[in-house]
């Protein structure tokens, strides 16, 4: 099985989370921003990662911004760490990509997991114009923020287009995408 489990306190926030890639969907999330665990939850079950987050913090830019940390650490730990002769980081599918449609709105996102050896390269594309600062409980702009932290802690390559009228359905179809589009990119291709 391929898992991580990563605790990170700071004097902002306290984030543990519990990391399957070989899961089937299982989610227990807590993150105190409703909208924030609603879409952590999608992206578990469309991902088919068990996944365990619990966070705690002053703000809620912060407990994004240090969850997208924590979530990246343990990405980059379950595949294989940034070890270079890692069998199992090599032998997954590396890409992966998805085109995700949530009523009017449409978000596509195309990932690239193992920067050769996956020492510490990264990069983020984040292109949707959102018409709102606030959608529920969160600040639209943290959705690029959170997606940032997490590409650069696992050192992935992550692109995410979105548009659409209604920023919940958006911001949904993101992380569908983004879960979908990991799936893809973690599976294990015997072929390599
Ligand atoms: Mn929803």
């Amino acid at each position: 099985m391929r898992t991580a489990s990563i605790k990170r306190k700071t004097e902002e926030t306290n984030v543990e989370v519990e990391l399957n890639l070989d899961g089937v969907g299982t989610h227990d999330i807590s993150t105190k921003v409703k909208f924030f665990d609603h879409m952590l939850a999608t992206f578990s079950r469309h991902g088919f990662f068990d996944l365990v987050v619990r966070a705690e913090g002053d703000l809620s830019h912060h407990i994004m911004e240090d969850t997208g940390i924590v979530l990246g650490e343990a990405f980059k730990k379950a595949i294989g760490g940034g070890k270079v002769e890692s069998e199992k980081r090599e032998k997954t599918m590396r890409f992966g990509y998805a085109i995700i449609p949530m009523d009017e709105s449409i978000a596509r996102c195309a990932v690239d997991i193992g920067s050769i050896g996956g020492e510490g390269r990264s990069y983020t594309v984040f292109e949707a114009d959102f018409g709102k600062e606030r959608v529920e409980d969160i600040n639209t702009e943290n959705i690029p923020h959170f997606i940032n932290s997490f590409a650069t802690h696992a050192s992935f390559t992550i692109h995410v287009y979105a548009r659409g009228e209604n920023e919940h359905h958006k911001i949904e179809a993101i992380f569908k995408a983004l879960g979908i589009a990991l799936d893809k990119a973690t599976r294990i291709e015997e072929r390599k």
